[in-house]
């Protein structure tokens, strides 16, 4: 059985489902567009059941609640950034959609959510489908008997409160925003459907495909065909008794790159059931202390970015906000981006490496994890798989990144984080592993690279800020570097500072001003760092865009922002832009 199918098994019995791969190619009708709403900070509509909607029978009946005219949110979208009284709201809010279906009796009939942060319980008629935690990764339910012909009433209680035993936990750098952020759809599809699949070049090979689909509803002898017609390929195979059938197959691929991102249209058909994407083939590897891609080395010019569109200081979603992102990247000269720091949405991956950009995507195990408790891993293991399941077809990401700055002191991190790096690679063997520490110790201008977890990663990834939260401590060019895998390739992760765009008030050479030639500054020393470290496979500028986060609170410098953007959250270019550009252009 694969772990894709197992895995099924298991949030079936939890409650929602994991989603079915692809899900735009399928027949969709969207909910998307405007919900009601009731915003309930004590969550008493728990107890006044706000899913049943009672209306009063006699007189002295009353109920403390309606969803007629309350407040509208669209869907998708936080909704922080879309009620001046929610912005910094952590709490419940009740979203209600009433939408008419025909369903199709021969048919069957699911409801997508992209991404609902942070839990979401759904009732759809009254009835309670089943409950989803973590505000990153999509999920569904099977609706076929449940949906009524016409008139449907779907409810869902979004809950965004931080979570000390969540992912990510109680603390962390960016903005809470909850609701449901990205799509809603209903999804119809066969008896029989292709649930999963996966094809992707094995691991170490230019030319042969190694993979599965997985017909969901059925048994074994099912004919499977994958179609690449521009190749005149097709490659026909069969369903074992679990309904998955072993792909295997060669061809002459032009390889997806940077340089030349070529993608491929693909049909993956069964008997009953059809869908198409476009999926690109390249070959990522580490080699010594190189990081190859289709068999030649490469830089990593990376940046960091978090899903938030910085026009509208509001969670990104779309395609057209994934472009804004992109594009900046582009400008800057990147090959890379780091989706930081939890899965972002389809589009952003997707649009990506159509762009020729290769993808870092991460899960939120950052910082404050509370690893002690046991059901932590249940979660990291739960949105591990629907990270890798949601996008093991996408060719553009190169790197699974499991953590982010956890505390070596935590009770069971090593053991937990270990674990879980072996459960990605028997889910994955095909991209990099990497977890990202901050643990160096920096003395006498010297690193000391130690983390355990590092033995466990093909790609050494560190935060260090030199400059702004640790001052140097010698001539950039000198620092020295003693790292616990010297043969392995290093990857300088996040480094930079802050500066408030056009800010020269304050002394040049004092981090706290924040002057915008303080950041070049950093900038330019890191860069004559970047010549001492080894096996140096490419850095990565904290961050694109100056970002919305809960804990920037000094009224002049941040407002509400961490300003560390080579780009202001208006899209001006600071000084440091222009020193990482340079840098980028001349390797
Ligand atoms: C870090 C974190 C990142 C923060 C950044 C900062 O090390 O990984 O999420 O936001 O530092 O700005 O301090």
């Amino acid at each position: 059985m694969p772990a894709f199918l197992f895995f099924f098994f298991i949030c079936n019995v939890a409650g929602a489902q994991t989603a079915m791969i692809n899900v735009q190619s399928r027949k969709l009708t969207s909910l998307n567009g405007k919900w009601n709403v009731i915003i309930d900070p004590t969550s008493a509509g728990d107890n006044m059941q706000v899913w049943l909607e009672k209306k009063p029978q006699k007189k002295t009946d009353f109920f403390e609640y309606s969803f007629q005219g309350g407040q509208v949110l669209n869907v998708p979208g936080d909704f922080n950034s879309q009620l001046r009284e929610l912005t910094y709201y952590e709490g419940t809010v009740w979203y209600k959609r009433i939408f008419n279906y025909s369903p199709n009796n021969t048919k069957r009939i699911f409801l997508y959510f992209g991404a609902v942060n942070y839990l979401a319980d759904v009732y759809l008629n009254g009835e309670k489908l089943g409950s989803h935690e973590g505000g990153f990764t999509p999920f569904q339910f099977e609706i076929t008997n449940k949906l009524r012909s016409g008139r449907n009433n779907l409810i869902v209680r979004v809950n965004n409160l931080r979570k000390k035993n969540g992912l990510p936990g109680i603390g962390y750098d960016w903005m809470n925003f909850g609701g449901i952020t990205r799509d809603v759809d209903i999804v119809e599809t066969d008896r029989t459907y292709i649930e999963d699949y996966n094809l992707q070049l094995k691991k170490g090979s230019l030319d042969t495909i190694l993979g599965f689909v997985e017909l969901a509803g059925i048994g074994g002898d099912q004919n499977v065909a994958v179609k690449i017609p521009e190749l005149k390929l097709i490659y026909k195979t069969k369903t074992n008794s679990k309904g998955v059938a072993m792909v295997q197959f060669s061809s002459a691929f032009k390889l997806w790159s940077p340089k030349n991102p070529k993608r491929y249209k693909v049909i993956i058909e069964s008997e009953t059931d059809a869908v198409t994407d476009t999926i690109g083939f390249r070959n990522i590897v580490v080699k010594g202390n190189k990081i190859l891609l289709n068999g030649k080395p490469i830089f990593l010019k990376g940046v960091n970015i978090h899903e938030e569109n910085p026009y509208k200081g509001a969670r990104s979603f779309s395609k057209k906000d994934a472009v804004v992102l992109l594009n900046a990247a582009k400008a800057l000269g990147c090959n890379m981006v780091r989706l930081a720091h939890y899965p972002h949405n389809e589009n952003m991956v997707k649009e990506a490496e159509k762009m020729g950009l290769m993808v870092w995507s991460e899960i939120p195990v950052y910082q404050h994890i509370d690893f002690a408790d046991p059901v932590v891993s249940d979660k990291m293991d739960r949105i591990l798989r629907a990270m890798i399941g949601r996008d093991k077809n996408r060719c553009g990401i190169i790197i699974w990144c499991l953590s982010n700055e956890t505390y070596p002191g935590t009770p069971n991190r090593n053991n937990a984080l270990i674990n879980l790096t072996q459960e990605c690679r028997g889910l994955d063997s095909t991209r990099l592993i990497t977890h990202v520490a901050n643990t160096q110790r920096y003395q006498n201008n010297t690193f000391d690279v130690r983390d355990t977890l590092y033995r466990y990663c093909d790609l050494v990834s560190i935060n260090e800020y030199l400059g702004w939260y640790v001052p140097w401590q010698g001539k950039p060019s000198d620092v020295k570097w003693n790292v616990v895998c010297p043969d392995k390739p290093v990857f300088i992760s996040e480094f930079g500072g802050e500066a408030l765009y056009g800010n020269k008030s304050g002394p040049i050479d004092e981090a706290a001003y924040r002057t915008e030639e303080y950041q070049a500054q950093i900038y330019r020393n890191q860069i004559q760092m970047f010549n001492s470290v080894p096996n140096l496979s490419g850095v990565c500028p904290w961050l694109l865009y100056d970002y919305r986060s809960l804990g920037r609170l000094h009224p002049v410098y941040q407002r509400g922002y961490n300003r560390k953007g080579l780009l202001s959250d208006k899209g001006k270019r600071k000084k440091a832009w222009y020193v990482m550009k340079a840098y980028y252009s001349g390797i």
